[in-house]
């Protein structure tokens, strides 16, 4: 049985980590309750994936936090990651599936109700929905899909869900509310002054949301 808490899901962006690098981002934020980690880096080279996935593992060890590697399938193999994340647009998750073999994570990207239902719950383990707000951390997103589409794609999930986009610790009792089982963030904790203490923000409204 995968084991794997979705709750606080830190997304590492390399420019806004840029003063003092992901691996301390997450060691901050890991510090202040994250619970998962992508490493998220598209302009990069697959060898400098590597490099700073087996640091984030290194600095993982011995804890139950788990490192998920963003659309590189072969970086995620070199550096035994947990899991693997793809968007719709990157492959297709059975052809993904096939690569990391069973029992890495493998997580998807869902921005509508059709691809919601359509998951195959056999080979994805969960879905990542959004943006549920408009972000500048990543230009190129789709639609916003709002709180209320949020419930509408969450309900459809046969897999564990975190929402992502524009989100901050305010939005944690809504986010949840609408489903969700976790909140994922960039720049509400990548960048931020202190991301330790931006991260026990958003753990402590988790905790208080599910109280
Ligand atoms: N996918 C959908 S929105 C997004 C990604 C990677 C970026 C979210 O960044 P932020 O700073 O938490 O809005
Ligand atoms: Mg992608």
């Amino acid at each position: 049985m995968k084991s794997f808490d979705l709750s606080l899901y830190l997304v590492l962006d390399p420019v806004l980590c840029a003063d003092i690098g992901m691996v301390e981002t997450a060691r901050a934020a890991f510090a202040g309750g994250a619970t998962i980690v992508q490493l998220r880096d598209k302009d990069t080279s697959t060898a400098a994936m590597i490099e700073t996935g087996l640091a984030l593992k290194q600095m993982l060890a011995g804890s139950n936090a788990r490192l998920i590697v963003n659309d590189n399938v072969e970086a995620a193999i070199a550096i035994g990651a947990d899991g693997l994340h793809i968007g719709q647009e990157d492959m297709d998750a059975h052809e993904a599936r096939r690569m990391i073999g069973p029992d890495m994570i493998l997580g998807l990207s869902v921005e509508t109700e059709a691809l919601a239902s359509a998951i195959d719950a056999g080979i994805v383990d969960y879905a990542g929905v959004g943006p549920v707000f408009a972000t500048q951390t990543k230009p190129d997103h789709k639609q916003p899909i709002g709180l209320d589409g949020l419930a509408g794609i969450v309900k459809l999930c046969p897999v564990p869900t975190v929402a992502i986009g524009g989100l901050k610790a305010e939005h944690t009792a809504a986010v949840l509310a609408a489903g969700a089982d976790g909140l994922a963030v960039v720049s509400a904790i990548c960048g931020t002054p202190d991301p330790a203490a931006a991260t026990v923000l958003i753990a402590q409204a988790i905790r208080e949301a599910r109280k």
